[in-house]
């Protein structure tokens, strides 16, 4: 008989692939090492997102270790928990928001209570000798597709770029391990057509792995890739997203919009959308307006028919996203499980998301580590789309290779969405 008592729960302060301090936390169960798991970051976030508690001792890592973070798991959270079922994911969620008692977290830091809530689930798995995804949902079995984003702006570059993620989408391809190769195949005609034009210089990468190139406005980085889709010949496989991250470039004084040195207002900004997606077969917008304009929101998802999502919108929350629901606004939720601080809460914003039609994109931060949880909750949520990055750099392949394990894994059960991404 396996005993489920956690014995321990320890946690260290590691770094992210900025190198900035995150959180890593270990649950011991029956005095063995069970479940590991690591806490991303963002730099791109929303002002509502749930509360990362750096230290602010700027004589270490400028402000940004979290030491008191992991000494909240050492000393307050873990010695609580001491003894509790470790399959008692929502219990033990509810028990650490609670312990903590403000709305955003920020007493104890979602980025300690987040570390064990996921920890946690990897430690059930694997004491129950699961899968992560198998253990969350034992009816997974939809591989996502990957969305590519091959040319990066915003904050998550030093380019001009405003927008910050110009993403392909592999939605042609049969299975994961072809979307992938897919993508790799495409990423190098566009590394050639960078160098042509901008030089080798230009195809430095971004935090998640695109271009950071010179490049500008809208208009040119939709060029550029369907040029390096047509080169690689994968016209009819291939459709295309964005990750506006509008409130990067939302000059709020002035109520306007400001991309490529001319202003727009929301009705002119959605025009220039509408006319995007005229030319090339744009299926996703994520963030295309600021945080707050939930009346926009709606107003675009009525007018263009396509996927659109909401990040800083929506922060994985339900009391916003149940406000983005009854006004129209938006028809996906990303899932970010850092933006609300446990597991079972992300699993909650998921389902309310099913529950009212509205699509699941599940994401990762710019500030990941080699930790692949994310693919393992697609899968579990058979949310059929997910946003890791390029496969250019560790902390992104870490989320693609566990994909093609779990591809592997599933076998003939499983099913890659293909275009049918948002309702897989
Ligand atoms: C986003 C993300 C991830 P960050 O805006 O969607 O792509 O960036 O993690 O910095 O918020
Ligand atoms: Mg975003």
């Amino acid at each position: 008989m396996s005993s489920f008592k956690i014995s321990k729960i320890y946690a260290r302060e590691i770094i992210d692939c900025r190198g900035w301090p995150t959180v890593q936390a270990d649950i011991w169960v029956d005095r063995r090492l069970m479940g590991r798991a690591d806490v991303a970051s963002g730099r791109s976030t929303g002002t509502h997102e749930a509360f990362v508690l750096h230290d602010g001792d700027q004589d270490r890592y400028c402000g940004l270790g979290v030491l008191k973070a992991v000494e909240n798991v050492n000393k307050v959270i873990g010695p609580q928990l001491e003894g509790w079922d470790v399959t008692e994911q929502r219990k033990i969620d509810m028990a650490m928001k609670e312990m903590d008692g403000t709305p955003n977290k920020s007493r104890l830091g979602a980025n300690a209570i987040l570390g064990v809530s996921l920890a946690i689930a990897r430690a059930a798995a694997n004491v129950c000798g699961l899968s992560l995804y198998r253990y969350i949902n034992p009816n997974a079995h939809v591989l996502p597709v990957p969305l590519m984003n091959c040319l990066n702006g915003g904050k998550l570059t030093a380019n001009e770029l405003e927008i910050q993620e110009f993403i392909i989408m592999p939605v042609g391809a049969k299975s994961y391990s072809q979307a992938l190769q897919m993508t790799t195949e495409i990423n190098e005609h566009l590394r050639q057509l960078v160098i042509e034009k901008y030089g080798i210089l230009a195809t430095n990468t971004g935090d998640e792995g695109g271009f950071a190139t010179p490049m500008r406005g809208i208009w040119e980085p939709f060029e550029f890739m369907s040029r390096a889709v047509e080169q690689a010949g994968y016209v009819d496989e291939i459709v295309y997203a964005m990750d506006l991250a509008a409130n990067s470039w939302f000059n709020k004084e002035k109520n306007v919009y400001e991309l490529d040195r001319q202003k727009y207002d929301r009705d002119a900004l959605i025009a220039l959308y509408k006319k995007v997606a005229e030319k090339y077969p744009l299926v996703s917008m994520e963030d295309p307006l600021h945080e707050e304009d939930f009346e926009g929101f709606a107003k675009l998802t009525r007018e263009l028919d396509m996927q659109i999502v909401g990040d800083d919108l929506f922060v994985t929350n339900v009391d916003r996203l149940s406000k983005g629901v009854k006004l129209g606004a938006a028809n996906a939720l990303l899932f970010k499980v850092n933006q609300i601080g446990t597991l079972s809460e992300a699993l909650d914003a998921a389902e309310f998301a099913y529950r009212h039609n509205y699509g699941v994109q599940v994401s990762e931060r710019s500030g990941e580590t080699e930790d692949p949880i994310i693919s393992d909750l697609v899968v579990a949520l058979n949310s059929g789309q997910i946003k890791t990055g390029m496969p250019v750099r560790g902390e992104r392949t870490s989320k693609h290779n566990r994909l093609l394990q779990i591809e592997e894994e599933l076998g003939a059960a499983g099913k890659y969405a293909g275009r049918n991404f948002a309702q897989p």
